[in-house]
């Protein structure tokens, strides 16, 4: 199962809009708000300059890029975790993502429908991040009663003392109106706190979705977001849902000149699935030959031998050892010969932990 990173925000807010640019999909994106009923799921390959590189340098039969999912959901309201709005039922689509891009909007045009009648993004978060808590609030509260008896009772395990002791924490963080994210648990405490599917335990960043005068230096409007953001430790990306819709159309050598016109090195969308990826704790590394050239993508922190597993799990069980080097020294050197003259093409075992950019070529037995 690819990780996936859920769209949310308010209604109408351009959130089908920056959907359908990243996955060039067609999902109805229009003026009014809750167009968006069922989620819309699309699978977006991750752009990687690197694997251009070595694509020029190997010039494989074939090139695949690594991918990760969006998932456009519907629209949130105040009150939505009451049932209001599209309700309960939207709570559970982003229940089920790995990350939240939260979409606000930071253009003014009169013509677009606002749900709250006037612009304000930091209204509008704090109406989304509340709905969010609330309904994390109802999941933690409905545990809390069976949790607690089991704690207290005579044959208390230390198991459900460990898990008492978590609600109690998740609960005064989410009572002070804060994330889960930000609760201080351990690491055992986080396991148990994985079970509950909290939204405000999943990492989140804010997409500000401004006009096109606002993409270089931002705007009135995204100061607000970006100042809350710094508070609460989040990134914000900034992009303009309508221009980014309009760069996906163009054929690969007009977008290049309408880039360079706008004075951009690359789409915006680049950039938020870039930072999607960061937020999931997701990095690349290589595999490459003359017949393909492939990018794969782990979790940081991943051992040559789970890296191999994304491959194939023969790949992980049989795993004897995996040659490695970085695509930074092919780059600097220029072949994968000289790589090896310098020493750099290195043999690692099993504890070796994958670093983002790593080019692997694994020997396994089964
Ligand atoms: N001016 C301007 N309009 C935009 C921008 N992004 C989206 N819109 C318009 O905003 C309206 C709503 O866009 P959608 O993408 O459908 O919004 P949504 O957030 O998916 O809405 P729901 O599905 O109803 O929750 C459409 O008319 C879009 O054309 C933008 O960057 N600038
Ligand atoms: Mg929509």
């Amino acid at each position: 199962m690819p990780l996936n990173c859920g769209i949310v925000g308010l209604p109408n807010v351009g959130k089908s809009t920056i959907f359908n640019a990243l996955t060039s999909a067609e999902a109805q994106a229009a003026n009014y708000p809750f167009c968006t009923i069922d989620p819309n799921v699309g699978i977006v390959p991750v752009p990687d300059e690197r694997m251009d590189r070595i694509v020029s340098m190997v010039k494989p039969h074939s090139i695949v890029p690594t991918t990760m999912e969006f998932v456009d959901i519907a629209g949130i309201v105040e009150g939505a975790s009451k049932g209001e709005g599209l309700g309960n039922q939207f709570l559970s689509h982003i229940r089920q993502t790995d990350a939240i891009l939260h979409v606000v909007r930071c253009f003014a045009d009169p013509e677009v429908i606002h749900v709250a009648g006037s612009v304000n993004p930091l209204h509008d978060i704090d109406v989304i991040n509340t709905e969010l808590l609330l309904a994390d609030m109802e999941t933690v509260e409905k545990r809390k009663t069976k949790a607690e008896k089991a704690a207290k009772g005579q044959n208390a395990t230390a198991a459900q003392k460990t898990e008492y002791a978590v609600i109690e924490k998740l609960l005064e963080v989410l009572n002070a109106g804060k994330p889960a994210r930000v609760a201080d648990l351990s690491a055992d405490e986080k396991l148990i706190a994985r079970d509950l599917f909290l939204i405000t335990m999943k990492p989140m960043l804010y997409v500000a979705n401004v006009d096109e005068a606002g993409i270089a230096n931002g705007n009135d409007l995204t100061a607000h977001v970006e100042r809350r953001a710094a508070e609460e430790g989040s990134e914000v990306v900034r992009i303009c849902g309508a221009m980014e819709s309009e760069i996906a159309q163009l054929e690969p050598g007009e977008r290049k000149e309408f880039l360079a016109e706008m004075g951009l090195q690359e789409p915006g969308l680049n950039r938020l699935i870039h930072a999607a990826y960061r937020l999931l704790g997701l990095i690349t590394y290589f595999t490459s030959g003359v017949q393909e050239v492939r990018a794969w993508t782990i979790k940081r922190g991943t051992k040559a031998p789970g890296a191999a597993g994304v491959i194939h799990s023969d790949f992980e069980r049989g795993f004897i050892k995996a040659d490695c080097y970085a695509c930074e020294d092919l780059f600097r050197l220029g072949s994968e010969h000289a790589v090896k003259e310098a020493g750099l093409l290195k043999s690692e075992g099993k504890e070796y932990v994958v670093k983002d950019g790593d080019i692997l070529f694994f020997k396994f037995n089964v």
